[in-house]
């Protein structure tokens, strides 16, 4: 053992350097930073992710890309097991490893190896994807020579989006239960739900099966291009942003969702219902001109009321005993969360920003619906739930109607990716429930408004400085921040605020709300400003946004 680790150090070391003494951690989506200065991170990550998979005796996947952000940055995220994000315990870990001094791979790899009872030598198998990014392939390689050097098995997917990978994850762990762990299979279990679901009438009422899609020039575009070979006619989708240009570059689902406004190169006609993808494509948003010409957007939040009211709807239908449940994080509109208690009548809760927060949550209930603000979520069922649900739609001895509902929920359960947020999968299931409840976008965004609101960044000596409680809506440290920014929001009619330290930026952000759009900007500001005063603030001074 003690040989093969010196070697694989030894290759560490020739081929994939330490150059800076630079301190890396793996945040909120795994490691994410320049490229160039990632590739001895890769190299061992694919350590790490064999090591993980010798004690957990699975497949584990590692994930290459930085999703929304620009095309210089990449980053790397561990698949685990059930294909969620990596347990908590083992980002620390691989914090510890990315940092270790070249001389001392070999002795921090043994230490792990020790602390975690892991035999080398046990079967290892790795899952690669990757996005877009031209530094990928680079970087995937470093991760194989990674996972190679300590005799672990790699099946290298290319070019994939994240959520495909964390399904193919899942589906091999689950002896193929979940599904066949390849391309093939992702797209026919999902198309052929979807064209089950959706039947001979592709229109209903409102509802027109054509939409426009910005593809954010990522992968995303390409493999809904590949889909379009399986969905047939019963749903046309003309992708803009198709893989010309830049990667996320004036376009995909953050830029719409932070400016608030249109991706470059979309022609967009009025009441014409449009998507954005990111650039890993497990984020979604919709949006539409009004009659009056005015950009709307249907978010994050909009798509977890839409498609959690279509399934207590069915649940309610078929006479199933299952609880629905929604998670948020404090991004959430204000808006949709007196929607979803006053109206919706689904329990809410709120968690911290980061999915593995919001999936876990969502595991306590028997259907749990969750997504971020920024359009990340997906639905899980809970096995007793599958179960309920699986016996429902196969008991023909229930009324038709009871019968009907359950087999929807059945079915809708396999356009849905349950192993993390996935744009394309979601997009075919805010389609689906659009056209069950013959919806057009104006309809589906009419359940409620928006209240207007601003995000800003500000750049800070040391962002760890703010420490946040109540799932981040309450700042703990600085001293004082937080009755300054309870002070300020007291001015505004219908204003909320809370500052955090980013997970995959070095800034901390500020979100504001408020009854209009000025007193939004305006509150942002104030407290962007607290935040440059109070926890020490570089650069620019923040300027009110435009
Ligand atoms: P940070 O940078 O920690 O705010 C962003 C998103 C998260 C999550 C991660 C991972 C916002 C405000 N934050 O995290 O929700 O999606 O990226 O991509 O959207
Ligand atoms: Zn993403």
């Amino acid at each position: 053992m003690a040989d093969l680790l010196n070697k694989s150090q030894q290759l560490g070391t020739e081929k994939y350097p330490r150059k800076s003494e630079k301190w890396i951690q793996y945040g909120t989506a795994g490691f994410r930073t320049k490229a160039e200065e990632l590739t001895h991170v890769l190299y061992r990550m694919g350590i790490l992710a064999a090591f993980r998979s010798m004690q957990k005796n699975a497949i584990i996947g590692v994930m290459i890309t930085a999703s929304h952000n620009d095309e210089p940055d990449n980053g790397v995220k561990l698949v685990d097991p059930h294909g969620e994000m990596l347990e908590a315990s083992w980002e620390v870990i691989a914090t510890k490893l990315a940092n270790a001094k070249n001389e001392d791979l070999e002795s921090t790899m043994s230490q792990i190896l020790e602390e975690n009872g892991i035999t080398i030598g046990t079967n290892a198998m790795v899952y690669v994807g990757r996005d877009t990014r031209p530094s990928s392939p680079f970087l995937a390689q470093a991760a194989i020579d990674g996972i190679k050097s300590v005799q672990g098995c790699v099946t290298d997917f290319g070019v994939v989006s994240t959520p495909q990978l964390h399904f193919f994850v899942t589906c091999q762990n689950t002896n193929k239960a979940y599904g066949e762990p390849n391309e093939e299979g992702y797209f026919s279990k999902i198309s052929s739900a979807f064209k089950a679901l959706r039947g001979s009438n592709y229109d209903n009422g409102s509802y027109q099966h054509s939409l426009s899609l910005d593809g954010a020039n990522g992968v995303g575009a390409l493999k809904m291009k590949a889909f379009q070979e399986y969905l047939g006619n019963c749903i046309e989708v003309t992708i803009y942003n198709s893989g010309d240009g830049k990667l996320n570059y004036q376009c995909g689902a953050d830029h719409v969702k932070v400016l608030q406004k249109p991706p470059q190169n979309m022609p967009l006609e009025v009441g014409t219902r449009a998507a954005s993808l990111d650039g890993d494509a497990d984020r979604l948003v919709y949006f539409y001109l009004d009659t009056q010409g005015n950009f709307k957007l249907l978010d994050g939040d909009k798509i977890a009321t839409l498609v959690a009211g279509y399934i207590k709807k069915l649940i309610k239908e078929s006479g199933v005993n299952l609880n629905v449940g929604l998670v948020q994080t404090a991004y959430a509109n204000g808006s949709s969360t007196e929607y979803i208690n006053n109206t919706l009548g689904v329990e809410v809760a709120c968690v911290p920003t980061g999915v593995k927060y919001l999936h876990h949550r969502a595991l306590e209930f028997d259907v749990g619906v969750y997504f971020e603000a920024n359009g990340h979520g997906t639905v899980v069922f809970s096995s007793a739930a599958m179960e309920t649900i699986k016996n429902a739609a196969a008991d023909e001895s229930l009324p038709a109607e009871r019968n009907a509902a359950a087999k929807q929920l059945f079915l809708l359960m396999d356009v849905i990716n349950q192993t993390v947020g996935d744009a394309i999968s979601d997009l075919l299931l805010v389609e689906t429930v659009l056209h069950a409840f013959g919806w057009g976008v104006a309809e589906w965004d009419a359940a409620y408004t928006d209240l207007p609101n601003r995000q800003m960044k500000v750049s800070v000596a040391d962002r760890n400085v703010i420490q946040t409680a109540d799932a981040e809506r309450r700042c703990t440290d600085p001293p004082g921040l937080q009755s300054e920014i309870d002070s300020i929001v007291a001015k505004f009619n219908k204003g909320r605020s809370f500052v955090r330290p980013s997970g995959t930026e070095d800034v901390v952000r500020v979100y504001a709300e408020a009854d209009s759009q000025a007193n939004a900007d305006k509150l942002a500001h104030e407290v962007a400003l607290k935040v440059y005063e109070l926890a020490n603030g570089v650069g620019n001074v923040p300027s009110l946004p435009k």
